[in-house]
């Protein structure tokens, strides 16, 4: 039967448009019917959320229904390609499991049982029991825990509402001791996206980072880049990682020594002259107490504490200093580790000093000039209480200590926290001793989550909030600080679905209901993006067709006669010696401490990524899912045989403290130390609503019971757990 077009949009139902046809109508009809030229795509840019990296994407859409995503080519952290987690951005939009609309407790604490409420009565209790906690504790006593692009949204709620207890695991529990070991250095952090210039570095130094599992896209694109012009490559992982794998030299380091190996490079690059004299002399101070402090640490020295051989590590070190400056030592990222983090962060920064790397083709690029500011607000009150977010931590940045926030909510002291609002971070999977979490949760008198999954914190919540994903909603203006500044646009691409909404909707109809509607005095978030735009001078139709600006005359990477650094140490140079951490009473150059070595028959639990999932939020994505169902616990061939243990056989994990985890596939493979085991972050969830993840594979977090802080930051390392493996009975 031959279909004429009229016939074909009357059958299908194609030709109306809303929300019942995109889903009424199967997504492969929809391909044929565009291919037979019956229906046309429309394509509109945005960037992603599936992490925080941010890439210009542009999406397809025939008939509301989203079918493909590519990268934007003018977007710098994407260059016309996504990764697969951001390919599966679509799978997160379709999730039949998604949050649909605002759900009520009705049983207890995590027991799961909700019912459906409108939004109105949802906010207007959230509202109610905010204000009720305001009256009596004060507004001290709620506390923000946000991550990603809400943070947005409800940082500026509840400064608002008159609290500045806010943590964000970004910073405790991710890259906060890396950045303050690269301000107390250089006087500002290695930027995200990290300013590293590998597509020029003659020597890329990995240590930990496990770029093509870390699968950041741009960053990625510029590694292999880097690779392919010739640069060589060092990686230190005491697992043979697929970075590893490029690598001219592995380091398969023990565990935890990594402050042994970077003192002893530091030591060799000065005894051998190696370092860039006239570089330090211009730039730094504190040359002559860093090189006494690191003469002890030779390479047989390290030798011992490392596990690498002498030869390699001195090896090693010439090859970064033969080929000074183009050297990226990469800062790493996620670097709470082992809890004297910022001090090997620091011993990171000093090395990339000594070679001369900063403001240096082929090191770290310096950051762009200018910025763009996020608008004007009425001022938000002063708080009445110190806030608990740095812990007392000296050196912990605003992003605040995530569990010191926590403890206090437990202790009631030094003064009480009741009530905790959480978006786009699952608290339960991010912080450690999820025990502590579960305990100061069941404190509260009111825990509001903000998500768009089932996911394992907002099934404890008493209020959960639906937000429609990143594909369906306003964001605040992405500033991209690459080698020039850049400006991106995050706009619906459809409408939202279901009951969801955008969390800035959300964020304002909370302050009207708080009495706080001054502090979002737009309508639309579309007319705060235009008046920030006017007032930066861009054209936002540009910005709504390309999705991506660049500003021009901002880009700055290297130091030149007319381009010199301004550092904003304490001295105004680059502190190879740390003034600011000698007046705290913390060594003013890393000073290496052996850390605890797994007992007999334990190994040390370490953790990482998958390249096709994020943490816990993509566990349950159909996409991604598809591509990897479960975690696997890797572990040495040789140890799994003496252990009687075979590949993809299933075992329990059980920790030093008793601390039992799902079961988990074993991996048994040569690619990894036998002191260790080591497994993809983010699994094990525990909601029945999530279809496809719910209790598949296992939760690294339940075995974190122990994690050392890090006394000049107040992060946390989180590698210092020991496990064995039990058969399944
Ligand atoms: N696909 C994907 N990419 C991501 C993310 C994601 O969820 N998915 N998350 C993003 C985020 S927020 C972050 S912070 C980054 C994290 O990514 P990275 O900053 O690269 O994380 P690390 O913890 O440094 O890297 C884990 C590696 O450290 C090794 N390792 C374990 N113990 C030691 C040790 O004692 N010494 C050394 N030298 N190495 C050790 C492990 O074997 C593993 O290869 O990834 C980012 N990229
Ligand atoms: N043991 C251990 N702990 C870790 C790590 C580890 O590797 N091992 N990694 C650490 C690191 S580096 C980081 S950065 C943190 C990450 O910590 P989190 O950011 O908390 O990571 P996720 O587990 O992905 O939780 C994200 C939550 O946000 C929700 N979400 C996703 N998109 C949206 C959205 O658009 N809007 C809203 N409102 N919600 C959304 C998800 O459904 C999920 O519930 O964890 C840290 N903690
Ligand atoms: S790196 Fe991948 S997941 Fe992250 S923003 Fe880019 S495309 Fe999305
Ligand atoms: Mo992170």
């Amino acid at each position: 039967m031959k279909l004429s077009r009229r016939t074909f949009l009357k059958s299908s139902g194609v030709a109306t448009a809303g929300l019942a046809v995109a889903t009424a109508v199967p997504e492969k009809f929809l391909l044929w019917a565009e291919e037979a030229g019956l229906i046309k795509a429309t394509y509109v840019p945005t960037f992603c959320e599936i992490c925080f990296w941010k890439c210009g994407a542009i999406a397809k859409v025939l008939n509301g229904r989203v079918v493909k995503l590519d990268g934007n080519p003018v977007h710098g952290n994407s260059r016309g390609k996504l990764c697969a987690r951001g390919n599966g951005g679509i799978g997160l939009l379709y999730d039949k499991d998604r949050l649909k609309s605002p759900l009520i407790n009705v049983g207890k604490r995590g027991e799961g049982k909700y019912r459906k409420a409108s939004w109105d009565e949802a906010l207007g209790l959230v509202a109610e029991k905010m204000k009720g906690i305001k009256q009596q504790h004060g507004p001290e006593a709620m506390a923000l825990f946000t991550h990603g692009a809400p943070t947005d949204h409800f940082l500026p709620l509840l400064s608002a509402y008159g609290t500045q207890n806010v943590g964000m695991p970004s910073f405790a529990q991710c890259r906060g001791p890396r950045d303050v070991g690269y301000e107390l250095t250089f006087g500002e952090g290695p930027g995200s996206p990290e300013r590293v210039d590998m597509i020029n570095s003659k020597v890329i130094v990995l240590i930990g980072s496990h770029l093509g599992e870390n699968m950041h896209n741009s960053q990625v694109q510029d590694f292999t880049e880097g690779l392919g012009r010739g640069a060589k490559l060092i990686v230190v992982d005491p697992r043979f990682s697929i970075a590893a794998g490029k690598a001219q030299q592995w380091l398969p380091i023990r565990p935890a020594s990594d402050l042994a190996l970077l003192l002893a490079w530091i030591n060799i690059i000065i005894t051998e002259g190696m370092y860039d004299r006239p570089y330090l002399d211009q730039f730094a101070e504190g040359f002559s107490d860093l090189a006494q402090a690191v003469s002890h640490c030779t390479p047989q020295w390290a030798e011992q504490e490392t596990d690498i051989p002498a030869a390699q590590i001195m090896e090693t070190a010439r090859m970064m200093g033969q080929n000074a400056p183009a050297v990226t030592i990469h800062p790493g990222r996620h670097a709470t580790w082992y809890g004297d983090d910022v001090q090997r962060s620091r011993a990171l920064a000093i090395l990339t000093a000594l070679l001369g790397s900063w403001g240096r083709s082929g090191g770290l690029f310096m950051a762009t000039k200018g910025s763009l500011t996020k608008g004007e607000s009425k001022p938000f009150p002063e708080p009445g209480k110190e806030p608990l977010n740095t812990g007392g931590y000296p050196f912990a940045g605003a992003e605040g200590v995530t569990q010191a926030i926590r403890e206090a909510t437990i202790s009631g002291a030094p003064y009480p926290i009741k009530g905790w609002f959480v978006s786009g971070t699952n608290l339960l999977k991010a912080l450690p001793d999820q025990k502590r979490t579960l305990e100061a949760i069941n404190k509260l008198d009111l825990l509001v989550v903000v998500d768009v999954m089932p996911m394992d914190t907002a099934m404890m919540a008493d209020v959960i909030l639906p937000e429609c994903s990143y594909l369906e909603r306003y964001d605040a203006l992405a500033i991209g600080k690459g080698k020039s500044l850049s400006v991106s646009l995050r706009q619906p691409v459809i409408k939202p679905l279901y009951e969801s909404q955008p969390g800035w909707w959300i964020a304002k109809e909370l302050a009207n209901r708080l009495d706080l509607a001054d502090y979002f005095p737009w309508t639309t978030y579309e007319e705060k993006i235009k008046a920030q735009c006017v007032t930066a001078g861009i054209s936002y139709d540009d910005l709504k067709k390309l999705g991506s600006l660049t500003i021009p005359d901002t880009a700055a990477p290297y130091i030149t006669p007319e381009n010199q650094p301004v550092f904003k140490t304490a001295s105004g140079k680059i502190e190879l010696s740390s003034k600011e951490l000698k007046e705290k009473g913390f060594d003013p150059v890393p000073v290496y401490v052996r850390h605890p070595q797994p007992p007999e028959g334990f190994f040390r639990l370490t953790y990482g990524r998958s390249a096709v999932h994020t943490f816990s939020r993509t566990t349950n994505n159909p996409a991604l899912n598809e591509l990897y169902k479960e975690n696997e616990v890797w572990i040495n061939a040789k140890k799994a045989q003496a252990l009687g243990l075979k590949n993809g056989e299933y075992v329990l994990l059980i920790n030093q403290d008793g601390a039992k985890s799902n079961r988990i596939r074993v991996k048994a493979t040569q690619r990894i130390r036998e002191d260790m085991v080591y497994m993809v972050h983010g699994w094990g969830s525990t909601p029945k609503e999530l279809s496809r993840s719910s209790l598949k594979g296992a939760d690294d977090q339940g075995l974190v019971t122990r994690y050392a802080v890090d006394p000049i930051a107040g992060s946390t390392g989180m590698r210092v757990n020991f496990v064995k493996l039990q058969k399944e009975a």
